[in-house]
């Protein structure tokens, strides 16, 4: 089915030319490459791994980043490369998110210059891929009491504990793992052939099926101490890479809901059930309007978050919001999308019910719904109800 994307407002005047050219390549990438496999991957529960080169090849690798061999281009268009993927399927923005934002990221704003020069150039090309370890088995939505530590041992640290839930971990050359040294919070590029580290698969998800999912674990896992990144400590350094890949997430999820809205709509103008097609009926056209509505809600608060973040103006709150709101819409949306597909939108012969239960995973990870309705909470009120 040829994709038509909504665009209810004309919001596509509101992007620079390099922005509309750096969509409409992904858009077509996904259209050529990820559309005709990724149902078969989704329900093996395989990543395809073929696509990483040429994500490399087109500069989608820490797209905006400077430097490097990385693109350099701009948040926003960032943000529509997010949008794009996530067309395809999440499993596949997650892959871009965690290598772009969760390690790409932190090394190129907190590295060294020698970890700069080691890993960028290789993780821009794709020939190197990262992973990013912050969730623990017991501290998800509270990561700053994690259990792992590092100790200073000889010229370089031991690191123990257990990362779980990490996207790209067994396909990782470095993991980017978050420790307590002397009881702060540090992070440590951790290649993944150190002795002591193991990454095991976690099977039997009913999500994000097309992206590998891992738990690390290190015991007594003894890195250089070119592995330390001397650039930031505490909570701000994992936090600084979340608001980074939230970012993201906003776009995508949007991405997401309108692959559901376009096939919804097509099948709706294509059923007949009684005198008409289903789109005919009042019901049905609520569905779908309320559908445009919030999408075009959730472009706008793209949009506008691209152009904050380009003129350094964004804030953690305002991220927060539209992930949650984002997310929530296009979690909403696929879900009412399967419902017009009637008893085939629980086939995977649509895409509408892989995009909703990947959406779980969506909502949940990158800080949950609610711990983002408690971070705004946080910021309107000043006062925090994470915790007592
Ligand atoms: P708090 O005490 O408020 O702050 C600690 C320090 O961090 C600073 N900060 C931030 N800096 C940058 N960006 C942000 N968004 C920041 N938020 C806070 C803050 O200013 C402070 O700095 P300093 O210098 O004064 O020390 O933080 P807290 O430790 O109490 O945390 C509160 C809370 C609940 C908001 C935080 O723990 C949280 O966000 N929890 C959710 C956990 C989460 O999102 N985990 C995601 C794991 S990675 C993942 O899911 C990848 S999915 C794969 C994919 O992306 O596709
Ligand atoms: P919990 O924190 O146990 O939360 C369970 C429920 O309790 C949620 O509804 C939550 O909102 C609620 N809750 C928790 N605290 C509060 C509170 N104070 N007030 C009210 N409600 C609360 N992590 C990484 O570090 N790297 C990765 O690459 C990564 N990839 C992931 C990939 C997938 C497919 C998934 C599913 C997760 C991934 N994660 C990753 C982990 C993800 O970030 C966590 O799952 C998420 O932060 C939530 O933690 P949790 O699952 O432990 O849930």
């Amino acid at each position: 089915m040829a994709y038509h994307a909504l665009d209810y407002y004309g919001i596509d005047e509101l992007f620079t030319h390099e922005e509309r050219m750096v969509r409409d390549t992904v858009r077509e990438l996904v259209s050529s490459r990820v559309m005709p496999q990724i149902g078969k991957h989704w329900s093996a529960g395989t990543f395809p791994h073929e696509l990483v080169a040429r994500f490399g090849e087109l500069g989608l690798l820490g797209p905006s980043l400077t430097g490097y061999g990385c693109a350099g281009i701009s948040p926003t268009g960032y943000g529509l490369i997010c949008q794009e993927l996530e067309r395809g399927d999440s499993g596949i923005r997650s892959f871009v998110s965690v290598q772009s934002s969760l390690v790409m990221f932190p090394i190129w704003a907190f590295g060294s210059e020698e970890q700069k020069q080691k890993y960028l150039p290789e993780m821009a090309a794709g020939r190197v891929i990262g992973c990013f370890g912050l969730t623990e088995p017991d501290f998800g939505s509270n990561p700053t009491g994690m259990l792992t530590t590092a100790k200073r041992v000889g010229a370089g640290y031991r690191i123990t504990g257990t990362k779980r839930w990490i996207t790209n971990g067994s396909a990782a050359q470095v993991a980017l793992v978050w420790a307590k040294l002397d009881g702060t919070v540090r992070g440590f590029l951790v290649p993944t052939q150190s002795p002591g580290f193991a990454a095991r698969d976690i099977h039997g998800k009913w999500s994000l099926r097309a992206s590998v999912t891992s738990e690390l674990v290190m015991e007594d896992c003894e890195v250089g101490e070119d592995a330390l990144l001397p650039g930031v400590s505490g909570m701000r350094g994992p936090l600084s890479c979340l608001s980074q890949a939230r970012f993201g997430i906003c776009y995508g999820a949007v991405g997401a809901a309108m692959a559901c809205y376009d096939e919804a709509l097509s099948y709706a103008k294509d059923r007949v059930q009684f005198s008409k097609p289903i789109a005919g009926y009042q019901l049905v056209q609520r569905k779908l309007v309320d559908m445009v509505s919030e999408i075009t809600k959730a472009q706008l608060l793209c949009l506008q978050l691209g152009r904050l973040k380009e003129t350094n103006r964004l804030t953690p709150g305002q991220i927060s919001l539209a992930k949650r709101n984002n997310v929530a819409m296009a979690r909403d949306i696929a879900r009412d999308a399967r419902d017009i597909l009637g008893a085939n939108g629980v086939t995977d012969d649509y895409q509408c019910g892989r995009h909703m239960l990947n959406l779980e995973s969506v909502y949940t990870y990158e800080g949950t719904h609610d711990i983002h309705t408690l971070i705004v909470g946080q910021d309107v009120t000043g006062l925090a109800a994470f915790d007592s």
